[in-house]
């Protein structure tokens, strides 16, 4: 359950009495506190961690649930600690059979911080025999001597007590002879009903307690623990709470949150929250956006290799080896169509340097083989079968060349390349992405690619074309078809001319990773990855034809990690895509058909918790639409919203995509995803990233009502989709 920020507001008037809240970061608009302790001057208080409870599922990587053990006159048992799905962490204590049990749970591990303002926000039970608790604690609570420096216990609160009064305690020097103690017992007329506050502010040098915003203790004793500590909130029997056999039982201790804050320099913050800003303007080009829309995409590796059987060449090959028997173009376009792709790559040239066009530099090409007595040419082919089918063509020309004499020679291999990456642009209609293959054989003799000229070939002569490896498109970083979880498509580049950044890192995108925030550019990802085994066609591999299910895996986890898939599919010695692949492919492309078919969400009643300005414009409807170009936003700074969708009927769906309205961005950095089930939101699914497209597969979930939680997001999030849809089992 959230404070709601016009409460902060209200509350403060209405209170008189509390302390004014200072210098509080206000980006997360539903999370501020009504009371924050006042900071040094040129310092600001920040979030740094903390829990709301919300969802069906005490999330565990934030806390240890303790039990199942003996504690004092009671049982911690895991099943007494539980959300109850209204946005509370409840720590109950029931009798089960002879014992008496309760809930427990920690941070250890998972969150240990040293100084700043812990709070929870709590209700406490109403039953003798047991107490509530919200504590700080450290393995060097048990180290005796260095006094509490090396670790002391910190009870924020402590009520064993049904009137109206709790303790604030600190231990320390162990629990032996040497235990150490320091307390004090406060009475808050009021305190025994309804929700209130219990804060520590813990300084290097002092520790301040806090009740409902106001001091309650301040003290060093124990000089102060200057180690991080993890947090407890506890539910323990024993006689200090009473006599528990006259307890009416269940009882509930009743958590909405526990939020931590950090001071953080003024600069530091402003640095970071412009930081922030600056990463979720960077916009893709036109070219970009084209090219994401694509979303599927055929890569067709062809050429000498199929004919050497071979992955990579040597470059000695003869031309003459070179012969499809049934080379059909349109076969390939056909196939590649149904499965719903909608541009084609082709090898124009690999490393072995044979050219499948007739180049009017080099010999070394299909002028000189027996195919089409020396008159064909596989590009002029690919590029009017891909005009009559509507694909667009991509061409890979491969830098490394192991025929071509002047490899090697920086001047005159630069000047051979650009000829024969002039010829490609030139010749053959629109290109719409040139492939730059930065591999090269640990025997390549060294020289310098022009990038830079290569690029300034491609802007000139096909403005329209981006330039994977390049200017515009990123490698994914793994040729196994798999996208990130977090998959960005902004990042910062380096100086380089090639190999903009480290392909392989797993965190490309976060702003920690965005460091001083120079050079930050929109850098999309594609996937390849091949059918088969290998990139060039082998008769050995006909029977290792990726199944439907790998292929279908590799789709959501590419297409639907907001990257685009380019599936490679190699011909065979005829020329035509085998059998077994293309079967395949129409497996693939009717099951996308029929999974996204129909989108149970579309014209959904959508409600927003928040919409930008109030306009209509950016309203919660702009995402169930249908429309790419409207989408639904809230005002800069906030930061979390939730969107909610009356699917009109009981639906039954196992598949959910989001999209983001990149045109402007990228933004989310976190959401879930939640189901009502008549009494209370279950989360079905969630995830990081969403960018141009994110897509969720889960088990099957029925309901009439969903809703996207945005739970953080850059500036503010925009969707321009959200779509549920069934997909039927596999046969
Ligand atoms: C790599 C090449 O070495 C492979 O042969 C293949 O073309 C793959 C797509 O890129 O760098």
């Amino acid at each position: 359950m959230k404070l709601l920020a016009f409460c902060a507001v209200f509350c403060l008037s209405a209170n008189p009495g509390l302390a004014v809240q200072t210098g509080v970061e206000t980006s997360e608009t539903d999370k501020i506190e009504r009371f924050m302790p006042p900071v040094p001057e040129g310092k600001k208080w920040k979030l740094v961690w903390g829990d709301e409870f919300d969802g069906t599922k005490i999330n565990e990587s934030k806390w240890e649930i303790l039990g199942d053990w003996k504690r004092r006159d009671g049982y911690w048992v895991k099943e007494d600690a539980y959300l109850d799905g209204k946005g509370n962490l409840i720590l109950r204590t029931k009798k089960d059979g002879s014992r008496y049990t309760s809930g427990a749970v920690r941070t250890k591990n998972k969150f240990e911080h040293r100084f700043g303002y812990w709070v929870c926000r709590c209700k406490f039970p109403e039953q003798v025999g047991h107490w509530p608790a919200f504590w700080l604690h450290t393995n060097g609570v048990s180290r005796v001597g260095n006094e509490g420096a090396d670790g002391t216990e910190i009870d924020i609160m402590e009520k064993p007590w049904l009137q109206d009064q709790i303790t604030q305690n600190l231990h320390w020097d162990g629990y032996g002879k040497q235990h150490k103690h320091a307390g004090t017992k406060v009475t808050i007329p009021g305190v025994s009903k309804g929700f209130h506050t219990f804060g520590l502010h813990w300084k290097p040098d002092e520790y301040v307690f806090y009740v409902d915003g106001k001091v309650t203790w301040r003290t060093d004793a124990g000089g102060v623990s200057q180690v991080p500590q993890f947090a407890k909130l506890t539910e323990e029997i024993g006689e200090w709470g009473g006599d528990i056999t006259t307890a009416k039982l269940p009882d509930y201790f009743v958590v909405d949150y526990v939020r931590v804050y950090d001071t953080l320099d003024k600069d530091e913050m402003s640095a970071r929250e412009s930081l922030v800003r600056k990463a979720a303007n960077v916009r893709p080009s036109a070219r970009q956006l084209a090219w994401q829309e694509k979303e599927f995409i055929a890569f067709i590796h062809f050429g000498i290799n199929t004919f050497a059987n071979r992955e990579w060449g040597t470059g000695k090959e003869n031309p003459k080896l070179f012969n499809p028997t049934q080379l059909d173009t349109r076969q390939w376009a056909r196939v590649c169509k149904e499965a719903g792709m909608k541009m084609i790559i082709l090898t124009a040239k690999h490393h072995d340097g044979f050219c499948l066009w007739p180049s009017k530099h080099t010999e070394h090409s299909v002028r000189n083989s027996p195919w089409k007595n020396g008159k064909g040419d596989v590009v002029r082919e690919l590029a009017d079968a891909c005009r009559e089918a509507g694909l667009a063509m991509g061409l890979y020309l491969s830098p490394w060349d192991m025929h071509e004499p002047s490899y090697g020679d920086t001047l005159a291999y630069n000047r051979f390349y650009k000829n024969q990456l002039r010829e490609l642009l030139t010749d053959y209609g629109e290109v719409a992405e040139v492939w730059f293959d930065g591999a090269k054989g640990p025997n390549a003799k060294d020289m310098e690619y022009d990038w830079l000229g290569y690029y300034a070939i491609v802007r000139d002569l096909q403005p329209n074309a981006v330039i994977f490896n390049g200017l515009d498109v990123r490698w994914v970083g793994n040729e196994s078809g798999y996208a990130r979880q977090s998959e960005w498509s902004v990042m910062k580049r380096n100086d380089k001319p090639f190999g903009f950044i480290s392909n392989q890192q797993r965190d490309l995108g976060s702003i920690e990773a965005l460091g001083d925030g120079r050079n930050l550019i929109w850098y999309p990802a594609e996937t390849d990855v091949s059918i088969r085994p290998g990139w060039f066609y082998h008769a050995s591999q006909d029977d290792k034809v990726k199944s439907l299910e790998k292929l279908l895996d590799i789709y959501y986890s590419s297409v639907g990690r907001n990257s685009l898939l380019l599936l490679n599919l190699p011909p065979d010695q005829r020329g035509l895509i085998h059998e077994n692949d293309v079967k395949r492919l129409r497996e693939l492309g009717k099951v996308l058909d029929a999974t996204f078919d129909e989108n149970l969400a579309l014209g959904a009643k959508a409600m927003a918790s928040a919409v930008r300005d109030n306009n209509p414009k950016h309203g919660a409807d702009k995402v169930v639409d249908g429309k790419k170009k409207t989408y639904w936003t809230t005002n800069d700074r906030t930061v979390a919203a939730t969107l909610e969708f009356d699917l009109g009927k009981n639906c039954t769906f196992n598949v959910a995509e989001l999209a983001e309205y990149i045109k402007v961005g990228q933004r989310v950095e976190e959401f879930t995803l939640e189901a009502w089930d008549g009494q209370r939101w279950e989360e079905f699914a969630g995830g990081t990233t969403v960018g141009y497209k994110r897509l969720l597969r889960f088990d099957n979930v029925t309901a009439r009502k969903a809703r996207l939680k945005i739970v953080k997001a850059r500036v503010c999030p925009t969707i321009s989709n959200f779509a549920l849809y069934y997909a039927p089992p596999l046969k």
